[in-house]
């Protein structure tokens, strides 16, 4: 089968994020979600070459327009690969803190301070009933929003552009927190990549 899709490497060994994500469940994340995600899009894009060549989030954007056929695969397979792919670029060691720079403020001016933010987005991550996904993300108008996604569903499915993105299926956290999704959320504020996010603000601001 042909490898449309490939698992993109880690920009970080998988001990990196610890003591606040273990290796193991970074390796198995990996290794084995991601890549599943990459496999079974590519799959199903495997009978149809026109698609192959169209960029994922187009693809994502626009699923009502997709072959019946692969419409789910495409949502749940693609949504898998696009989401981890971000998500992976937006942790790093030695990350946390709080946010500086343009994106530091549009923060503070939507939410009144960082600390507000961060409360909010907690609430919002804890909610998510089942799998799914807590994002920062810039809507149409230029807002920053946070929302919370299904399973694999990504903002970019409704035109929204994600600045942060937390994985809250239990696969990312369950072998080292169990049930404790909250004590989960409050460590991986420890590994975000604040640089990233910012370039993520910067990529959509250009783009707007
Ligand atoms: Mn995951």
């Amino acid at each position: 089968m042909k490898e449309i899709y490939t698992l993109p490497s880690l920009p970080y060994d998988y001990g990196a994020l610890e003591p606040y994500i273990d290796a193991l469940t970074m390796e198995i994340h990996h290794t084995k979600h991601h890549q599943g995600y990459v496999d079974k899009l590519n799959k199903a894009l495997s009978e149809y070459p026109s698609l192959q060549d169209k960029p994922l989030v187009e693809l994502l954007a626009g699923l009502e327009v997709l072959p019946t056929p692969i419409q789910t695969a495409i949502r749940n397979q693609g949504g898998g690969h696009y989401n981890h792919s971000f998500f992976w670029k937006i942790m790093k060691k030695n990350g946390g803190g709080v946010p500086q720079g343009l994106v530091g403020n549009a923060i503070q001016v939507e939410f009144g301070s960082f600390e507000a933010f961060k409360e909010r987005f907690n609430t919002a991550a804890q909610t998510v009933f089942g799998s799914g996904w807590a994002w920062l993300c810039v809507n149409g108008q230029g807002r920053l929003k946070i929302v919370t996604t299904a399973n694999q569903d990504s903002p970019v499915m409704n035109g929204m552009a994600p600045l942060v993105g937390l994985d809250v299926w239990e696969h990312a956290y369950y072998l080292q927190y169990q049930n404790r999704r909250p004590t989960y959320i409050e460590a991986w504020w420890h590994v975000i990549n604040w640089q990233a996010v910012e370039e993520n603000f910067d990529y959509v601001q250009g783009s707007l």
